[in-house]
């Protein structure tokens, strides 16, 4: 534990200053946090897609997700229980690169991120798509572990760490936001830990 705040250079380049966002704490341990049990994933059929207001909606086997670009990118988990964790490096493909692929249809503005068992997370697709946002296959070094979301998951550093879905499947493009799992069930719509966003007012 180093509770000192630091300093964190952002993908653009800018610094954030304080590094620690309001009312977290920081940890080196990095606790697992989700609903319901974990699913088990059968590599030779697993698939992710790429759909709803895309051009050429995509479907890519395990191999094929493989030999996309990959990228690194060392990020901080901010969680809504108030655990904070620096310097995770993340392998994997950027949300933007496969995204991209697919031909993102100019009337899509948000993005419903679907994973195993039916489990949904949704951003604005300007979130998805800033640089330091992946679909992440690896945590510093290793294969992500299966309660972390191997074989993949979403890792998306400027929001609590709910909306970044583990065991994810299926990215869907729309032009209306619809509230995902945990956004059902309480939790703020838009989840900036830098204004403290962590619950809904209703
Ligand atoms: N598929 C799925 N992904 C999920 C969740 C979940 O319930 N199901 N919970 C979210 C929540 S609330 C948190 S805090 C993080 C925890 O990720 P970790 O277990 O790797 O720390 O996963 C997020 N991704
Ligand atoms: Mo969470």
């Amino acid at each position: 534990m180093n509770p000192e705040p630091g300093s964190a250079d952002t993908p653009d380049g800018s610094r954030q200053e304080p590094r620690l966002p309001p009312g977290q704490v920081l940890t080196d341990k990095w606790p697992v946090l989700h609903h319901g049990s974990m699913p088990k994933v059968d590599l030779a059929r697993w698939d992710l897609r790429v759909d709803g207001l895309v051009a050429d909606p995509v479907r890519w086997t395990w191999e094929e997700f493989h030999a996309l670009p990959r990228v690194q990118v060392r990020s901080d988990i901010h969680c809504v229980t108030r655990w904070s964790r620096y310097d995770n490096l993340w392998e994997g493909v950027a949300a933007a690169e496969a995204l991209r692929r697919a031909g993102i249809k100019p009337e899509a503005r948000f993005a419903i991120v679907h994973a195993e068992q039916g489990f949904t997370a949704n951003l604005p697709l300007a979130a998805l798509l800033e640089p330091d946002v992946l679909l992440a296959d690896t945590h510093d070094g290793r294969p992500l572990a299966p309660e972390h979301g191997w074989p993949l998951r979403l890792v998306v550093p400027r929001r609590y760490f709910w909306k970044s879905a583990k065991w994810v499947r299926r990215i869907e493009l729309a032009t209306a936001d619809r509230p995902g799992f945990w956004e059902q069930n309480g939790y703020h719509n838009d989840a900036d830990p830098w204004r403290e966003e962590r619950f809904s007012d209703w």
